[in-house]
């Protein structure tokens, strides 16, 4: 067992307003993990390279165009070890070559025993239904208990200018919120135009640990194990990865109306 691992008696037993106190305690209970394990997940070009780095606090992950293979990089940040694995973005209106996908879910075995978190990186600007299905098909290669440990990670944000994200979130509509639901609401924004010591890596840390206080510890790896069947279920074989090519989804963010205005730090939770 994980020496990480909170301490926790399954609450399940005891009645859903049982269950709900427990969680609250757990998640009130200051868990402090000396190593956070996370894999930055995402299509392509949304900024996970980026936030890997803004996390570590250094350039880590190179910002290249649809990278191919997962890459893992750890430092200390803040008294905790920061591990993260930036995994190949899928593809966004193309099926992702199966090599991808084997690949993506290679990432979760890269941090043993298996990471605290996985960060879904969502650039801020339309998203759509097709947004939506390529988020639960490559999401789901990890298998269903992967939700219970994903947050997902708006980038992009300085576009909203002055509208919060809570309003961003209920204008998007259903297909966004499908996706934070899944994640019981678990949200985070980061700013990836800054650089160095910030109080928001500290945050999103905290996010981290209230997490893993919440559902009793990390993504296990027997569950990637489980997992790794999906990606051959969803093969489309007759398909050339260079015939696919580097098409990113168009960053959406950038073609957002300007009008919206938010200071993006001041809705972290
Ligand atoms: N302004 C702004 N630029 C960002 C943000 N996040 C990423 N970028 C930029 O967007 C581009 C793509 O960022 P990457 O981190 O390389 O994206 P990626 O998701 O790793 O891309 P792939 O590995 O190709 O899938 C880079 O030019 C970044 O500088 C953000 O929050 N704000
Ligand atoms: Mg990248």
């Amino acid at each position: 067992m994980d020496a990480t691992r909170p301490q926790h008696t399954t609450a399940a037993a005891a009645g859903p307003d049982e269950a709900a106190k427990k969680k609250a305690a757990a998640a009130q209970a200051a868990i402090h993990l000396p190593e956070v394990r996370l894999v930055v997940l995402g299509w392509r070009w949304p900024g996970k390279s980026l936030t890997g780095n803004t996390l570590l606090g250094r350039e880590e992950f190179h910002l290249e165009r649809a990278a191919e293979f997962c890459v893992k990089r750890q430092t200390e940040v803040l008294g905790r070890e920061v591990i993260v694995v930036d995994t190949p973005g899928w593809f966004s209106a193309q099926d992702t070559p199966p090599s991808y996908k084997e690949e993506l879910v290679r990432g979760a075995s890269l941090s043993p025993p298996g990471p605290h978190a996985f960060l879904l990186v969502i650039p801020v600007g339309m998203f759509t239904e097709v947004d939506r299905a390529r988020i639960e098909e490559h999401v789901s290669l990890f298998g269903e208990n992967v939700w219970k440990h994903t947050i997902v990670v708006f980038t992009w944000a300085e576009v909203l200018r002055k509208i919060s994200i809570e309003r961003y979130i209920r204008r998007e509509g259903k297909d966004l919120q499908w996706v934070l639901e899944k994640c019981k609401r678990r949200y985070f924004v980061i700013n990836n135009c800054i650089y160095g010591e910030h109080p928001q890596v500290g945050r999103l840390m905290e996010k981290v640990e209230r997490l893993v206080a919440e559902e009793g510890g990390h993504y296990g790896q027997e569950e990637a194990e489980k997992a790794k069947k999906a990606p051959e279920e969803n093969q489309n074989p007759a398909r050339d990865v260079r015939e696919l090519g580097a098409r990113p989804k168009q960053n959406s963010a950038l073609s957002l109306s300007k009008a919206m205005e938010v200071d993006p730090l001041s809705t972290v939770i």
